[in-house]
């Protein structure tokens, strides 16, 4: 059978998991196509966090614990998603916050939509059928204009929640993409994987979710999180100019070869890789946004 492994980030979230991860277990039992893994990425919380999952661990074989050193939401995120792919051989990779604001309920949707077509499915804030009713004014005011942001200067389509941190993305589609230059932080590296995916061909759709309130532990987004959030949509547009350069350059050099007349190359030179800036205009053009 095939495996989806849901990869869980904690710091300091000791009475959250207590309660997510059997909860997670019970909704996705039914889950006819996958066998569901849940992998606890904890930075040593101080909380205990880690003891109480292996605590947990003795009901649940399929929950699994990976401990490392507070560096960062996507540091462990990166430790995590390597853990799901070699280790646990995973098909799907979820993305899911601890702190129960992330309702499990979707994840038996999620899978189905990720094992039909879909590269990268988002649960989405913003969408049509969506809410943050725990949201204060200036939270939901950081996050539209986090959003808009990513769309336009960063480039992304028109999703409606780009910084969303509960996702289901298809092991083909990750283990495409180079997470060795993504920010290490909170909302920037959800965006610059999310770009990421696209880049590199993933088919986007977002599921509609209530973000519910935190009850236990404190958030951790920090003033720190929110400028390398804005640092980063610079970073994405830099980019973004860099490979307009590149198409460019490659254009005015194909219009110079055909100026000039040249042998024709063998067979085994038409292959895309010898055509970069095609290959790469013919995935942007890919990308595509589903009505939800
Ligand atoms: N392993 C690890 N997990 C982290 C780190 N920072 C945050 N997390 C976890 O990542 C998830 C999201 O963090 P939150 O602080 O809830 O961030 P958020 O959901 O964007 O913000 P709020 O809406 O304020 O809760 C939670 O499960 C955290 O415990 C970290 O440095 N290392
Ligand atoms: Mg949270």
């Amino acid at each position: 059978m095939k495996r989806a492994c849901i990869v869980l980030p904690t710091y300091d979230e000791a009475e959250n998991v207590r309660i997510l991860i059997p909860q997670i277990f019970a909704t996705t039992a039914g889950v006819p196509t996958h066998e569901i893994h849940v992998l606890v990425v904890d930075d040593g919380s101080p909380d205990g966090t880690g003891e109480v999952v292996r605590a947990l661990m003795a009901d649940h074989p399929r929950l699994h614990l990976v401990t490392g050193t507070k560096q960062g939401l996507g540091v462990a995120y990166r430790r995590g998603f390597d853990h799901a792919l070699r280790r646990l051989d995973a098909d799907l990779v979820l993305q899911m916050d601890a702190d129960l604001q992330h309702p499990p309920s979707l994840l038996p949707i999620f899978v189905q939509l990720a094992a039909s077509a879909y590269g990268v499915v988002i649960g989405s804030r913003f969408a049509p059928g969506g809410a943050t009713p725990g949201f204060a004014w200036h939270r939901r005011l950081v996050s539209r204009v986090g959003n808009a942001l990513v769309r336009r200067l960063g480039g992304l389509p028109p999703l409606h929640d780009c910084t969303s941190g509960y996702r289901c993305i298809r092991a083909d589609a990750l283990r495409r993409c180079d997470l060795s230059f993504l920010a290490t932080r909170g909302y920037a590296f959800q965006t610059s994987l999310l770009g990421e995916l696209l880049r590199n061909g993933a088919r986007p759709i977002e599921v509609p979710m209530v973000f519910g309130e935190r009850d236990y532990g404190e958030s951790k987004l920090t003033l720190r999180d929110q400028l390398e959030f804005l640092g980063n949509v610079l970073r994405m547009r830099f980019r973004r100019v860099l490979a307009w350069f590149g198409r460019v350059a490659a254009r005015v050099r194909a219009a110079a070869r055909r100026r000039r007349p040249a042998p024709s190359p063998p067979l085994a030179a038409c292959q895309p890789h010898a055509f970069p800036a095609v290959v790469s205009g013919a995935a942007v053009a890919g990308w595509e946004v589903e009505p939800v």
